[in-house]
């Protein structure tokens, strides 16, 4: 285990990518504001039905996706690896897959697998590439979870009271579209071929970073683990399912943990730079440069890694706060970095 966490523990500092159908939408559904959570939750926080969700879809075409440009900004900041969002919450796949039509190839105008472009200049820039993968919920593949997240509380739709009371009756669902399947079916049909591509077509995976185990259950989660196998260097995280499956890592989130909570188990702090993890146009909160180099400082000097979230925008880009702040990072990188 040591010898496979060693450049992990030495990296500190890597990048978090989410990116999806869900930066088209950038916070607004039908000229609303989503009131609470990330961006990338808006289908679940504003209830969007599958059929609307699936045709923002439909105008999806990030033309100035510059792979080689993204994994240079984060090897100038002084990152050692990146982390995307393969398959977020809403079940889109970045990636071309065979096992959903719900995916970048099929279902958008664009057409072109968007991880094979990143897998290479990972490669050429020297960085590990991992991939999130959202195994338990996915709310447009039939079968997939939902978290209960009440809409009274997030979209003042003037329904929001009934569709509260249908969802608390169909497990967090708000669309019979998604409960076509069992979650059984979801698992076996979707998200275990899904990660066998995720772990065949893009060369060495260094880290699967599993997120919010929603319904999931150990033989799914076996299942998912199993699915890995070809990669046997790969790191996992501890979500894939509680408490039987801790995996390598622990994923405080949005926050540094302090020295008594950290047991020696390895751990890593991933955090956006402004409120958001998907792109969303009306979040200003940006942290300073000079907050997130502290905090790297901070995080490194008790022994942990700094997973920095930048949400691209539909069109492919990095928003501009994201760039300027990579790039005060990586000057101060360059001045104090031991080699
Ligand atoms: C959370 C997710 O629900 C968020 O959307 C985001 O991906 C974050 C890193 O993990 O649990």
């Amino acid at each position: 285990k040591d010898e496979r966490m060693a450049w992990w523990r030495e990296a500190k500092f890597g990048m978090f990518i989410h990116w999806g159908v869900y930066a088209q939408f950038a916070g607004v559904y039908r000229g609303e504001e989503q009131r609470r959570g990330g961006a990338e939750w808006i289908m679940n926080r504003s209830k969007i039905p599958v059929a609307e969700y699936q045709e923002m879809a439909k105008s999806f075409n990030p033309t100035k996706y510059d792979a080689d440009a993204w994994v240079k900004m984060a090897k100038d900041a002084g990152m050692k690896y990146l982390v995307i969002t393969a398959k977020h919450h809403d079940g889109f796949a970045l990636f071309n897959s065979k096992a959903s039509k719900w995916d970048i190839t099929d279902a958008t105008p664009y057409g072109k697998d968007l991880l094979k472009p990143l897998a290479i200049a990972c490669k050429k820039y020297g960085l590990k590439l991992g991939f999130y993968y959202s195994q338990a919920q996915d709310w447009n593949n039939p079968g997939g979870a939902a978290a209960r997240k009440v809409m009274s509380e997030g979209w003042a739709n003037p329904d929001s009271v009934k569709v509260d009371a249908y969802t608390l009756a169909n497990k967090g669902h708000w669309d019979p579209a998604q409960q076509t399947k069992t979650f059984d079916q979801y698992i076996d049909e979707v998200a275990v071929p899904q990660v066998k591509e995720l772990m065949t077509n893009y060369g060495d995976i260094a880290v699967l970073w599993w997120d919010t185990p929603t319904n999931m259950t150990d033989e799914a989660a076996l299942k998912l683990q199993d699915a890995l196998k070809t990669q046997p260097y790969i790191i996992t995280n501890d979500r894939l399912k509680r408490p039987n499956f801790p995996g390598d890592t622990k994923t405080p989130e949005q926050k540094i943990p302090n020295q008594a909570e950290l047991d020696g188990k390895d751990w890593e702090t991933c955090m956006t730079m402004n409120g958001t993890w998907g792109f969303r146009t009306s979040d200003h909160k940006w942290k300073s440069s000079e907050t997130l180099i502290r905090n790297l400082a901070d995080i490194a000097a008790k022994g942990g890694n700094y997973l920095l979230n930048v949400g691209p925008k539909p069109d492919g880009t990095f928003p501009e706060e994201s760039v300027k702040r990579l790039s005060d990072i990586g000057k101060w990188m360059k001045v104090n970095s031991e080699s």
